[in-house]
């Protein structure tokens, strides 16, 4: 059983809430262990097609746990690989909505830029204070605001440790949506049962082209998009899919 965070379903969609109430839900190793793990058996079951990662309390993440972080040294984090379980959060293959209130801080806003789909009631906060504490972002977060908003923004930001309010992530595009907090929840789960709706290779696949995309050249981005493309047209969900169009009803999809 995890110790840190909360799993549940509802209508095929997973989801993990952070659980560390007492410390805004500061990422220990354990917590992004049991995460991976979560996201991992949610990808392996046919029954779930989407997942969420939300935080209970008044905060999504206030970051890394700074606590079980102080002590380290370069020899204790390379020989326990504090990273090996965030590289697990990035193979996974269905898509991940961030459901985000309060504090998303330092690891909590390197989770939220794992995400593929970030919701963010109007009270989120972002932004990398590692800064003040004498480090620098360490799981992604230079690389993925980079990749979110550009890199003179994103190093504004990251230089000064400042805060990004709902409003302004919304602005720069590094959130997707943002409601009001006390439509958050409902809003996410509407968003994610929209996706659970979709024909799951097909989103699959998408995710898997869309993330590439970032690091392939244009022609490499090309092939690996129509081979995708040539592999759907062996799916039931294709037949069906196009079947139903020309019947004028609504198609069923299942993911084969
Ligand atoms: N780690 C440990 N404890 C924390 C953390 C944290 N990141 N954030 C908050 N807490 C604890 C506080 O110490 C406090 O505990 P206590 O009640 O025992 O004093 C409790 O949570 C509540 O916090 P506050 O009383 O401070 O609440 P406020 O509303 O006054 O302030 C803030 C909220 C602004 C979020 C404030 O708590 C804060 O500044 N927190 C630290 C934010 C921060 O610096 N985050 C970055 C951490 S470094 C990091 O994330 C590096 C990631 C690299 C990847 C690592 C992978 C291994």
């Amino acid at each position: 059983m995890p110790e840190f965070i909360q799993v549940s379903v509802t209508d095929h969609v997973g989801i993990v809430t952070l659980n560390r109430l007492e410390v805004l839900n500061a990422l220990n190793r354990q917590m992004i262990t049991e995460i991976a793990a979560q996201l991992e058996a949610f990808d392996k079951d046919p029954a779930i097609r989407v997942m969420v990662i939300n935080g209970a309390g008044r905060a999504f993440a206030a970051g890394a746990d700074i606590d079980e972080m102080m002590t380290e040294t370069p020899l204790s984090m390379e020989r326990a690989d504090p990273f090996a379980d965030w590289d697990r959060l990035r193979r996974i293959k269905k898509p991940i909505i961030a459901s985000v209130h309060g504090f998303a801080l330092g690891g909590g806003f390197e989770l939220v830029l794992h995400c593929d789909l970030i919701m963010a009631a109007e009270t989120a906060e972002f932004g990398f204070p590692e800064v003040k504490l004498g480090v620098m972002p360490g799981a992604g977060g230079t690389q993925l605001l980079t990749r979110a908003m550009g890199r003179r923004k994103a190093l504004a930001y990251i230089l000064l440790g400042d805060t990004m309010t709902a409003q302004e992530a919304a602005h720069f595009g590094v959130v997707d949506r943002m409601v009001a907090e006390e439509m958050l929840h409902e809003e996410t789960i509407r968003l994610a049962r929209q996706l659970t709706k979709q024909p799951p290779l097909s989103v699959r696949l998408i995710k898997e082209t869309v993330l590439r995309a970032e690091d392939l050249n244009l022609d490499d981005g090309l092939l690996l998009e129509r081979k995708n493309f040539y592999m759907l047209f062996d799916s039931h969900d294709q037949k069906e899919g196009m079947q139903a169009f020309q019947e004028k009803r609504k198609p069923e999809f299942k993911g084969e």
